[in-house]
């Protein structure tokens, strides 16, 4: 058979982008699971067209909620040309029956083990309607087909070695979509980091491990560092801020080549991690531990979150100078989402305060799909536009770049450099986030009570949790 793997995407600023940083790892990782024999295709909407032509057996479509609307249009659009079509990622797994009007199947949660079983039921013409995947050790998983990634990216050695976390910040999907926490072994981490040679130095010498939280098993993850420092790589990740607690992992992450980490700040103020649960942030402990990271030459990056129920619009665009003030080198500025999955949609469902008129473009994670505690849905829009605005005013991406020269190692400050400068020019260009239209269909909310989670019954007991 003919495969076709594609990731859907709306561009989520007003005049998108020519290029982008890293692919996902979830098109290449699936095309290496497929059994030999077929023949598979991978295609990121980001960087290129969808091809609409019925020269394919199977279409495969990933997709965030945020993206749903357009991954429903590929799909029916492909069914119209009579070729079937699978989804699968964090919203089928959710929205199932929602994404079964679209599809002829629907894989649910971690499909590894049964994308296989797809592929032949396709291939003999006995697709069931609903597959469910459940999640499995991670020994053995091939290494990605990076030889099928669009040249457009700028980074293409995006890897995963662990899945899950062991917090549970209330508006994250992570511990129920991914449960426990588990990691892969070492050796077959290194050789999908040794795996391909790229066409530029920077392809070769840069590993992005789009993981939840990396580093959350000690143990496991200095084995990790260990292994990886003669490989001489630069490496960046997303990691909890406790990991600055532990001088040894730090001492080790420096050794490896560590570049950068994508820290959930969420917020500056205290009460807000409270109320959304992330117990591992301290606010009071931020400057101290971003110092930390730039003592190892370590450029930080950091998301904040605005629409939390006790910030009001002004709060929310001082953000803007407090994140400078802690010494992030690299802003990501979203609205609270409520994803279905987490403890903050369950709540917002049964408090009535989901808004009905949004469709699945305002759950992008930069438009408002609920209505916030202090001020209309119209103004923490706008608020958070104008904390974008200023965090990316050239004056604010000086003072970081300039400190930035100072204290980063020369991998933490090309990074800083090329996040600054992308998200710096968009500013200038006026090139924003964009507004979701209204209108489209509307989103089938379940009544209050009726919530379904994706059904992990129990984590087999082969899978190790972490002890954080
Ligand atoms: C890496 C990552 C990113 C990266 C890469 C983004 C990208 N386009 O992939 C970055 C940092 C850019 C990112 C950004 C965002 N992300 Co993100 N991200 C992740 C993360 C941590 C890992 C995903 C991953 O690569 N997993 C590894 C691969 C191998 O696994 P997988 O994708 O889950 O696929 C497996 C199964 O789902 C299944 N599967 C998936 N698709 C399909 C399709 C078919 C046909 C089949 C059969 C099976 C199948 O099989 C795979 C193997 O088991 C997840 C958390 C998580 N644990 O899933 C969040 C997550 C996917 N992100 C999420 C969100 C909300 C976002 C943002 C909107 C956040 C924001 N506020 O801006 C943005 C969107 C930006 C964008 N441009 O896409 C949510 C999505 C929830 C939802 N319902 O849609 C998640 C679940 C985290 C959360 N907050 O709960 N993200
Ligand atoms: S620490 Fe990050 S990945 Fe873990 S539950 Fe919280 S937001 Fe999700």
């Amino acid at each position: 058979m003919k495969i076709r793997i594609i990731v859907s995407y709306v561009p989520r600023y007003r005049g998108g982008h020519r290029w982008h940083f890293a692919p996902p790892v979830t098109a290449i990782h699936l095309a290496a699971l497929v059994p030999k024999g077929h023949e598979v295709e991978v295609v990121h909407e980001q960087v290129r067209e969808v091809p609409m032509d019925r020269d394919v057996d199977l279409v495969a479509i990933t997709f965030f909620s945020g993206f749903a609307r357009r991954a429903y249009e590929v799909a029916d659009a492909y069914r119209r040309l009579g070729v079937r079509v699978v989804l699968g990622g964090p919203h089928a797994s959710y929205w199932t029956d929602e994404a079964l009007e679209h599809a002829d199947a629907v894989a649910i949660g971690e499909a590894d083990a049964v994308w296989p079983t797809i592929i032949d039921d396709a291939a003999r013409g006995q697709l069931a309607r609903i597959y469910r995947g459940t999640p499995h050790s991670l020994a053995g998983l091939p290494a990605p087909r990076y030889e099928l990634l669009e040249s457009q990216f700028v980074v293409r050695r995006v890897a995963q070695a662990t899945r899950g976390c062991p917090f549970s910040c209330s508006f994250c999907a992570v511990p129920d979509l991914n449960p426990g926490f588990r990691v892969r072994p070492v050796d077959d981490v290194v050789r999908d980091i040794e795996a391909s040679h790229f066409d530029h130095w920077w392809q070769d010498k840069v590993v992005w491990f789009w993981d939840d939280n990396l580093l959350a098993k000690r143990k496991w993850a200095r084995e990790l560092l260990d292994a990886m420092t003669p490989l001489r790589k630069w490496w960046l990740t997303q990691a909890s801020i406790d990991i600055v607690k532990d001088d040894e992992l730090m001492k080790r992450m420096e050794r490896s080549g560590c570049i950068g980490i994508f820290l959930g700040i969420e917020s500056l103020d205290a009460g807000d991690l409270t109320q959304v649960g992330k117990r591992q942030n301290k606010a009071a402990e931020y400057a101290d531990a971003i110092r930390r990271l730039h003592d190892r030459g370590v450029c930080v990056m950091a998301g904040f979150m605005a629409g939390f129920d006790d910030q009001d619009p002004e709060r929310i665009v001082r953000t803007a100078e407090g994140l400078n003030a802690i010494g992030v080198d690299v802003p990501f500025l979203s609205i609270l989402t409520p994803l279905r999955g987490t403890p903050l949609y369950d709540r917002f469902l049964a408090d009535g305060r989901l808004l009905e008129d949004r469709s699945w473009d305002h759950y992008n994670g930069y438009n408002v799909a609920f209505r916030p505690a202090r001020m209309p849905p119209t103004r923490l829009l706008s608020a958070h536009r104008e904390l974008w605005s200023r965090a990316f005013s050239p004056g604010a991406v000086a003072q970081r770049l300039s400190r930035g020269a100072r204290q980063l190692s020369a991998g933490g400050l090309m990074l800083s450099t090329a996040m600054n400068g992308f998200y710096g020019l968009k500013r200038l260009e006026g090139n924003a986030p964009a507004e979701a239209a209204s209108g489209g269909p509307r989103i089938a909310h379940p009544s209050p009570g009726g919530l379904l989670r994706v059904a992990h019954s129990a984590i087999p007991s082969a899978i190790e949790t972490a002890a954080v």
